[in-house]
């Protein structure tokens, strides 16, 4: 029995659209296997600073990093901030790579290498000359926790102008290091000079505790914990990447929030 023209041509419409959708399909799957041979194919990125990923990932990866870098600063974005009182009393604690047990403050110095070589020694003393800023914030860590919590020091751009170091602050990048250089990481420079980015020397009203990174330590709000240095002994500054303890081992070297 022939079937009403109507439902005919419904038929012949379904049909052609199913042929349509798979020829879609199977390019789409074809693109999508060569993409993936090519990706699969493609050198890796040159060893060094980060943990060997294929390169075209790693430029993609720093692509996304520019732009959202540009995004937030350019909007002056500050890390949101909270009351005092909601700051935990009982902070968290991670990893003390570097910055094990207590280093007495007196036999402490922050040794900050300067553009012309001069290594310039730093007391305690001479940072608590700075005026003081507070900062109420929730601490992340790649991990996966955070809190709420309260930290107080001199503020890095303040720190900056205090000590003259504003051709230094001109280059990209700024290199922090424990002491025994067991723990290192590399910050850009508008993250470092970042409002809220303090050299912190106390926390909850108090001095740092040494597994908190006493006698200073880096907060800085823009970045995952990784990055917040503890117990600072040396400061360096250049164009090129400063080494970075866990980008050599595969982590986002921005790690930005
Ligand atoms: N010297 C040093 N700094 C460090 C670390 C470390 O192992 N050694 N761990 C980092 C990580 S992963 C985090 S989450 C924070 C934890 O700081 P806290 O112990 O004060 O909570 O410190 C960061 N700074
Ligand atoms: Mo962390």
């Amino acid at each position: 029995m022939k079937k009403p023209e109507q439902e005919q041509s419904t038929e012949q419409n379904i049909k052609r659209r199913t042929f349509i959708s798979f020829g879609i399909f199977g390019a789409y799957v074809v693109g999508a296997y060569g993409a993936w041979r090519w990706l699969y194919k493609s050198p890796d990125e040159t060893a060094g600073i980060t943990a060997g990923a294929h390169k075209p990932l790693r430029r993609a990866l720093n692509k996304t990093e520019i732009f959202f870098r540009r995004l937030t600063f350019s909007e002056n974005h500050l890390v949101k901030t909270y009351p005092k009182e909601m700051a935990a009393a009982n902070v968290r604690h991670n990893s003390d790579i570097g910055s094990e047990g207590v280093l007495p403050p007196e036999k402490w110095t922050l040794n900050v290498t300067k553009k012309n070589g001069q290594v310039m020694q730093i007391t305690l003393d001479q940072i608590k000359e700075i005026p003081k800023t507070e900062i109420v914030y929730d601490f992340k860590c790649v991990e996966g926790w955070d809190q709420i919590q309260h930290w107080a020091g001199a503020r890095f751009i303040d720190f900056i102008k205090h000590f003259g170091l504003e051709e230094e602050a001109k280059m990209d990048y700024v290199g922090l290091e424990t002491p025994d250089k067991k723990y290192y990481v590399g910050i850009d420079m508008p993250s470092a000079i970042h409002p809220q980015t303090i050299l912190a020397y106390e926390m909850n009203d108090k001095p740092l505790q040494g597994r908190h990174g006493q006698p200073l330590r880096l907060i800085i709000p823009v970045k995952y914990g990784i990055k917040n240095l503890k117990r600072i002994g040396n400061m360096n500054f250049s164009n090129t990447r400063p080494h970075d303890y866990w980008a050599e081992q595969g982590y986002d070297y921005y790690s930005g929030l």
